[in-house]
This record gives structure tokens, C-alpha cells and sequence, in this order.
């Protein structure tokens, strides 16, 4: 296969015909039974590997009875047991600054990342230099999928701080041979500026967050400018959900009238692109050479089948610094077996990631995601642009409250709409929901992931834990 080495070496030099569809057209499109048996190889390889090298892995697996060895098959690794961040969390606070899991001597890593730490110890991400022209590799592979080319112009436009992706998807456009203009985002006023440089460069490809994209949009034409005037012709995105669900999907295509991907897994399992797309559509696809995806059942960590939906695990098939091992994600998605009708012969998510399961609430019996309410209420044409989700307990039932920003400058009965609006959330949701209209600009917007579920009921639990004796 191309460049397919344990450990991962590339020549930085290679980049496919500006006309060829695929970066690696036979590690993209051979058979999938094929790839899995040189994956399994190489998931050996990382095993053999982690075990030489590193206390934490060895001393799980010796817990667990596994020895590397041990792994024949695809089904054999999925007894290996999963890692949670916490482990990782935890390991790194005893083994200061790497944690364990640091398979390189510490005066290899040459690049430091980490997790914002806004709940609980930060984690930090260790890179040594190969490991970083792998992701660069990497990535550039993925947004050539995307229609990415050297001749284009790509904006990172999230915060260019330790949050991983927008370097990842820096090093990766620079590899790919484009021009990266690193403009970052979440520093006062900057979004102005933004909309006022990406006019100026003349940026052809836009890298955010949904959420952020929405807000350039928002500011532009705040700023007397049509976004769709801007001369994007894709935008790609991760860190939250949107770029697959449809409402939000269909307003960012819509205001900058150019073409949407999604993509996106964890920084921890960086290549995080691995879960990218390769076609202006919803969903992304797995690409298992890279880092190998499993969805699983979350309760036992078992491959569920194809159709079905799960959890994703992550193990990293090219990362010597900090491998991933069956990294837990706790996110849900739904996996559809690999087709080469899709032009790669990976696994597909149709619906990309939904969100978190700790992020999923249950109103009434009903099982809802944050995104399920975005989607219906970003649908609306009366919509002003941000909201809020309440769950809130009143007597013994949780209450679901929506408060929309509704567009007042249409004129419409605002009363009428909000009650419409709680009619469409009703249809999709199974359960009622209050929607209560505000006046536009009521909410902050955001440079990065979207906060927008406040929840009552654990403020209810707070009080009952020092209620109690
Ligand atoms: N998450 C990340 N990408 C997502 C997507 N495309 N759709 C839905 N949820 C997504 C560095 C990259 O941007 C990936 C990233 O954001 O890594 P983080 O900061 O470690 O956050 C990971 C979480 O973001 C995932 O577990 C998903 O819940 C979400």
C-alpha cells in the first residue's frame, strides 16, 4: 500500500495530479476485507509497541489477561478493554507532564497541545515530530477529499490556541499545498476583521466551527457584506455537530452559497479528520487506515453492526507519541457498512456524530439531543439566529423550554410563531416543548462550540446532595 509503514514514514514531496480524485487511490478504495487484515497487522504492530513502551497500557492489559499476542482476529481486539479520558486524566497527574502513555523519550516531543480544561485537570497532548508530519500527511489527504487544491485560499477560523483542531487543519492545507491564512477567532471584535480579511485574501475554503460560520455569516452582512459574495467555495468543519444536521448544514451552504463538509473525532485520536468527508453531503466517512473506528455498543464495547448505532472507539494506527488504544469517545453515531459507491471503501456516518450521550437528556421518557432541537429550530425562516434549551423540573416532570430568538424586523405575530415552532418541536421530538420568543441578538454567539442547553434539574440535584446529611 502507499506509504504504509509501522512506524508511519512519508515522503513530504508526494501530492497526487491536481485532477486525480484520491490522494491514496488504493489505501482509499481497495477492498475493505483487504485493509482490515493489514490493519489488524498493524494494530499488532501498535500493540507490540505500547507494550514495550509504556506502564499504562501494559499494566491495563496485564489487568485485563491480554497480551498483544493474543490478538488474532478483529473480534479478539475488541476484548482489549476501552480507555476513558479520565484514565488518561488521572495517569497524566501521576506522571507529570506526559502521563504513561508516552512512548517516545520526553525530549522527542517537540509540540505540546492540550484540552481547554475548563472541566476538571487539563490533559496535555505530547507530539513528537514524526507524529505531527503523519497528522499533516493525514489530513491533507482528507481535504483533498473535500476538493481542497493547492491553488486555494484556506482560513482557520478558530481559536489557534492549544484546541488541536486548528492546527490540525493548518499543517494539513500547508501540506496539501495551499495557502493557510491562520486567522484564528475568539478575541474581541474579531469577527469583523474576519469577515473584512476574508474578503481582502480572497479565501476560497473556511475552517470553523458551524456555529462560528453562522456568526461570520450573521456579522457580514451586519457589515453591508453578502456572505455568499465572499468567494468561499467550501467550508469544512469540526468540534460539535452541524455539518450534518440538515437545518444547519443548509443554512451555512445557503449564506456563503458554496459547498459543506463535515468532519471530526477527538484530539486525543489526532489525525481527528479520519472522520471526514469526501463528498459536498452529510455524514463522514471512517478512514480506517488512519485511525481505526469501531462502534460499539456503549454498554459493553463490542462492535454493534452495520446499520446500528453505538459509540465510537478510536485506536491510532500511526501515532508513535501518544498512541490511542481503544479510546472511548461516549459520543453517538449510527455506522452503514463501506460501499464503493461512495468512492472509498471506508465505513460511512450518515448522520457524522450527533453529539455526546452525557450531553442526551430525557423529557417524559424520550431520549433528546441538543442537535434534534437545533435542527428543527434553525429550520424555521422566522429564526434569529441562537437559542437556548432549559430543562427544568417543576413538581415531579422535567419541563423542555425553549427560548428562541425570533426575527422581529418580518413583522409576523411573534406569539403565533412560537407556537408554531413548539408544534414542529412536538412532531420531531415526541414530547412538548414551551417556546418562549426573544428579540434577536438577546444571546452571546460564539468563536467556538456552542453551549446552549442549561440545565435546571442539576441545580436541583446540587440542592438535594447538601440537603442531605
Ligand atoms: N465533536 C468533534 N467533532 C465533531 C463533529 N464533526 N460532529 C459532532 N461532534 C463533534 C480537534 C477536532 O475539532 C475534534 C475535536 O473537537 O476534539 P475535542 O476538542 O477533543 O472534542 C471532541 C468532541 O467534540 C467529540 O467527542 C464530539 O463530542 C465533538
Amino acid at each position: 500500500m502507499e506509504q504504509w509503514s509501522w512506524p508511519p514514514r512519508y515522503d513530504d514531496d508526494y501530492r497526487p495530479a491536481e485532477g486525480a480524485k484520491h490522494w491514496f487511490p488504493r489505501r482509499e478504495t481497495m477492498p475493505a476485507r483487504q485493509r482490515d487484515e493489514l490493519i489488524l497487522a498493524r494494530i499488532k504492530d501498535v500493540m507490540d509497541y505500547a507494550w514495550a513502551r509504556s506502564p499504562f497500557y501494559r499494566g491495563k492489559w496485564e489487568e485485563a489477561g491480554i497480551h498483544p499476542s493474543s490478538i488474532k482476529s478483529l473480534a479478539d481486539f475488541e476484548k482489549v478493554p476501552v480507555v476513558r479520558k479520565e484514565e488518561l486524566r488521572a495517569d497524566q497527574a501521576e506522571n507529570e507532564p506526559f502521563g504513561s502513555y508516552l512512548c517516545v523519550p520526553p525530549e522527542e516531543v517537540k509540540h505540546v497541545n492540550g484540552t481547554s480544561g475548563t472541566t476538571g485537570r487539563p490533559t496535555a497532548f505530547g507530539i513528537n515530530e514524526r507524529d505531527w508530519r503523519s497528522v499533516a500527511n493525514a489530513h491533507a489527504r482528507v481535504m483533498w477529499a473535500m476538493g481542497i487544491r493547492p491553488s486555494d485560499t484556506v482560513l482557520v477560523a478558530s481559536p489557534l490556541t492549544l484546541y488541536w483542531g486548528s492546527w490540525g487543519a493548518y499543517i494539513g492545507a500547508e501540506r496539501l499545498g495551499a495557502r493557510v491564512f491562520p486567522f484564528g477567532a475568539g478575541v474581541s471584535g474579531q469577527t469583523t476583521r474576519t469577515v473584512h480579511w476574508m474578503k481582502q485574501m480572497g479565501v476560497t475554503v473556511f475552517y470553523a466551527t458551524p456555529s462560528y460560520a453562522l456568526r461570520v455569516a450573521e456579522v457580514a452582512r451586519t457589515e453591508g457584506i453578502d456572505p455568499a459574495e465572499l468567494g468561499v467555495r467550501k467550508l469544512f468543519f469540526s468540534g460539535e455537530p452541524g455539518a450534518s444536521v440538515p437545518s444547519i448544514r443548509a443554512r451555512i451552504a445557503e449564506a456563503f452559497d458554496a459547498e459543506v463538509y463535515d468532519s471530526g473525532s477527538m484530539a486525543e485520536v489526532s489525525p481527528w479528520m479520519h472522520l471526514g468527508a469526501a463528498a459536498d453531503e452529510p455524514g463522514v466517512l471512517c478512514w480506517q487506515d488512519l485511525v481505526y473506528t469501531e462502534v460499539c455498543d456503549p454498554a459493553n464495547h463490542t462492535r454493534v453492526d452495520y446499520g446500528n448505532e453505538g459509540t465510537p472507539v478510536y485506536t491510532t494506527l500511526e501515532r508513535t507519541s501518544q498512541p490511542m488504544i481503544r479510546l472511548l469517545s461516549n459520543d453517538l453515531t449510527r455506522w452503514e457498512a463501506p460501499s464503493i459507491e461512495r468512492g472509498r471503501t471506508y465505513p460511512f456516518l450518515p448522520r457524522g456524530i450527533y453529539g455526546r450521550i452525557d450531553d442526551m437528556f430525557i423529557v417524559r421518557g424520550e431520549n433528546i439531543y441538543p442537535s434534534a432541537i437545533d435542527d428543527v429550530v434553525m429550520a424555521d425562516p422566522e429564526y434569529g439566529g441562537e437559542h437556548r434549551i432549559i430543562i427544568s423540573r417543576e413538581s415531579i416532570m422535567d419541563t423542555l423550554v425553549v427560548k428562541a430568538e425570533h426575527r422581529a424586523e418580518l413583522g409576523t405575530d411573534t406569539r403565533a410563531w412560537a407556537d408554531r415552532l413548539a408544534g414542529k418541536l412536538r412532531a420531531v421530538l415526541g414530547v412538548g416543548a414551551t417556546v418562549v420568543p426573544v428579540e434577536q441578538n438577546t444571546f452571546d454567539r460564539t468563536a467556538f462550540k456552542a453551549r446552549r442547553v442549561i440545565d435546571d434539574r442539576s441545580m436541583l440535584h446540587q440542592l438535594r446532595a447538601e440537603e442531605a446529611p
